[in-house]
């Protein structure tokens, strides 16, 4: 039986990384008086890697005018992602980022049904702090029975440690989870835990290939193409009713894109 959702949070609560994330690295580059920037493109190849961070020590792997020295490298990487960190509170507090549709109504019938829900994110404690004090108000935490965030795991999505761990918090078994994702990496992190996941997917993420998930669907705001088909009913947006149905049929689907 359905007892806890799991939800991840960049692309699936809110599209923080084109006019967020990205944005605020740029802003990061640039108040450090360096000439690189990421267009979307980019920054979508970079996306492959999880964490702000580790993404940054990607990109300088294949610069020429990254430093040369690894422990350089990791101190400008730290230095930057605490600049980015900033410059995403200010964009995200100055009303830049909202919750994708259907997110804050899921989020409250869920809890009107008593259905336990947790977030699930590779991402900083600080950035998700951001976000949900933004829109849930500061007692967002009061809402969620468990936060993982970045800083709780050795090994960020797509390996399956932050799942483990809030399954663990919790004290469930990963069968009586749904997670809520966007993107490959989270999914893979979800069904390495066993854990059962639907996929709403983001602008990142939209034309990805993905396998094993029991749902696939293009956003919780519509009941309209997903994979399976949700029951007829007469709600315009995905339901908890349809969230509990996926669970139990637990039919694995794939698609690609
Ligand atoms: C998203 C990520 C994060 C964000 C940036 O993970 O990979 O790295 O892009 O956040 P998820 P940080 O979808 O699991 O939330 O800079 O804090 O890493
Ligand atoms: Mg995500």
């Amino acid at each position: 039986m359905l007892q806890v959702l799991l939800w991840d949070v960049d692309g699936t609560l809110a599209e923080t990384e084109r006019d967020g994330h990205r944005v605020a690295f740029n802003r990061a580059f640039e108040a450090f008086g360096l000439p690189w920037r990421w267009d979307e493109v980019r920054y979508g190849e970079l996306l492959r890697v999880t964490g702000g961070r580790e993404r940054l020590l990607a990109d300088m792997a294949a610069r020429a005018d990254a430093p040369v020295l690894a422990d350089e490298r990791e101190a400008l990487a730290r230095e930057l992602h605490r600049l980015k960190n900033g410059f995403y509170a200010e964009l995200v507090y100055g009303g830049g980022i909202p919750l994708r549709d259907g997110v804050r109504e899921l989020i409250e019938a869920a809890a009107a049904r008593g259905l336990r829900q947790g977030i699930v994110t590779t991402t900083s404690r600080v950035n998700v702090d951001a976000l949900l004090a933004r829109h849930l108000g500061a007692g967002w935490g009061d809402r969620f029975a468990v936060v993982v965030c970045g800083e709780d795991v050795a090994a960020k999505k797509p390996a399956p440690e932050c799942y483990r761990r809030a399954l663990a918090a919790l004290r469930l078994e990963p069968l009586a989870a749904l997670a809520i994702e966007d993107s490959c990496s989270g999914t893979t992190a979800a069904r390495g835990a066993d854990v059962p996941v639907i996929v709403t997917r983001s602008a990142y993420f939209a034309e990805d290939i993905v396998d094993q998930a029991v749902a696939i669907g293009p956003g919780l705001h519509t009941r309209r193409g997903w994979q399976p088909a949700p029951a007829p009913r007469a709600d315009a947006a995905v339901t908890v009713d349809d969230l509990v149905d996926w669970h139990a049929r637990m039919e694995w689907v794939g698609a690609h894109g």
